[in-house]
Parts: C-alpha cells; structure tokens; sequence
C-alpha cells in the first residue's frame, strides 16, 4: 500500500517535452487541467500528494517518476540517460530527503531513468532501454542487494521504458503489450494482454486497490475491471503526446 505521492506541475515549456510520438504539442492550459485532475485520483486513492512547483528549466520535469526510485527502505536517485533531464535530479532530491534517510544514487557513465524499473515485492525488473544502460541497471541491483532487495535486467526492443509496456497490478496480475505479453522472464505472472491498437493504456496504475486507466481505452479498461479491480479514468493526452503516461507524473511510496 502507498500513502504519498510526490508530483510536479507541468511547466509552460512543456511544449518543448521530448517525443517520439507525432501527435503535436502538448497544450500547457489543458495539460494543467489534466495534472489537476490527476493529483485529484491520487488523493482519492488516499495519497498525500507533495506538489513541486514547475521548473521552466525541465520542459520534461513533470515526469517525476524517471527522477528516482523510492523503495520501501530506501531512495535512489537516478541519472537519466536524456542529458535534458539530467539536472531534474538535483531538484527533486531536498524534497525526498524530507521522507528518506537512506538516498543512495546511479553515477555516470551508469544511466537510469526509473520509468524503466517496475516493482514486483521486494524484486525489481529494470528495462535496459534507449535511457537505462547495463552500467546503470549493475549500480541499481548493487544497491537493492545492500537493503536486502533484488534486481534483475529486462532488455526491451523500441518502447521507451519498461513501464511503456507492462503494470505491475499486485495479486501477481501484470499488464503487459506487445512484446511484454510472451516473455520468458514474466511466464510466472498472471498476464492481462493489452492490445496493440491500445498499447498505450499498459501504463495504468496500480494504487491501493484501484487502477487509474488513462481515458479512451474501452477494451483495456474492460480487461482491467473484468480481473476484479476498481478503475478510476484520467485524461492524460496532452502527456501523452511527449510520451508520458500515467505513472511518470507521480513517485509513489
Ligand atoms: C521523455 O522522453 O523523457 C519524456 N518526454 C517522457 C517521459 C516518460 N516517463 C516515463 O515513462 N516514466
């Protein structure tokens, strides 16, 4: 279970977020409205949500969750394998230090961004992607092992991160797209397949027994229900047009 959430609001440079997507810019005023909304379901879901205030610096920086990875017994801050995105880092670490004793951090040449590692228990799948390298993924697993934690490398074909394509939803279900749906090292999860033409709706989330589905995916949505879950929808699209979904807005913890 989580009882806080650390976000950021979208600052107006958002426009210039990084994509790989061609679906126009964000719109700042609706991506405003939309991270509202979305602070709304964390509170509903019974989180205390820690808001930063926006960072005109980091057109990316609302994506909190690539910034670090909180884990029950410790914090780990990352060095993202975008160099824009690198100095988000050194701005998000007083606010976790407000919760965490234990900060430990991946170091250069090491990258990670922690949309890439997704957590399972006490175990940690983390996607070797275009942003987290080999290097990055060892230094990672080294620290898990000292908190008496584990980790273990995923690589992934052209998604982003790891979470691009699979949800971890606890009582071992995890949704998974694409590639994700066949492979060897999730054959022991309980898989909900999202479909290609919905591949978007994989990062859901899981909160304390409600999934929040991103808006206009029936069929994931129905797949989610169906497996016994609440469901809360949000609209995220103008995060969606810079590649962001539902987890990257928040840390949870
Ligand atoms: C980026 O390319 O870094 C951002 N535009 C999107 C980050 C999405 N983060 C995530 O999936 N955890």
């Amino acid at each position: 279970m989580y009882s806080k959430a650390i976000v950021r609001t979208p600052c107006s440079a958002i426009i210039d977020g990084l994509t790989s997507v061609n679906l126009g810019k964000p719109n700042y005023r609706k991506a405003l409205v939309q991270h509202a909304a979305y602070v709304r379901a964390l509170e509903q879901c019974g989180l205390e949500v820690t808001i930063m205030e926006p960072d005109d610096r980091f057109p990316d920086s609302t994506f909190v969750e690539d910034t670090a990875l909180l884990t029950p017994r410790c914090a780990i801050l990352t060095y993202p394998g975008a160099p824009s995105r690198r100095g988000e880092v050194e701005s998000i670490e007083p606010v976790i230090a407000k919760f965490y004793a234990n900060i430990e951090r991946i170091r250069p040449p090491g990258t990670l961004e922690a949309g890439d590692v997704m957590m399972v228990g006490s175990h940690f799948y983390i996607g070797l992607s275009g942003r987290t390298s080999r290097e990055g993924a060892g230094q990672l697993i080294a620290i898990l092992q000292k908190y008496g934690l584990t980790g273990s490398a995923v690589p992934i074909g052209d998604m982003l991160h790891l979470k691009t394509g699979v949800a971890y939803l606890e009582h071992n279900n995890m949704l998974a797209t694409g590639e994700f749906a066949h492979r060897q090292e999730f054959r022991d999860f309980n898989i909900l397949r999202i479909e290609d033409d919905e591949s978007y709706a994989a990062n859901s989330l899981w909160i304390n027994g409600t999934v929040i589905v991103p808006e206009g995916y029936p069929k994931a949505r129905k797949t989610i229900e169906t497996a016994g879950y609440e469901i809360m929808e949000v609209d995220v699209s103008e995060f969606r047009k810079i590649d962001g979904g539902l987890s990257c807005l928040s840390l949870r913890f």
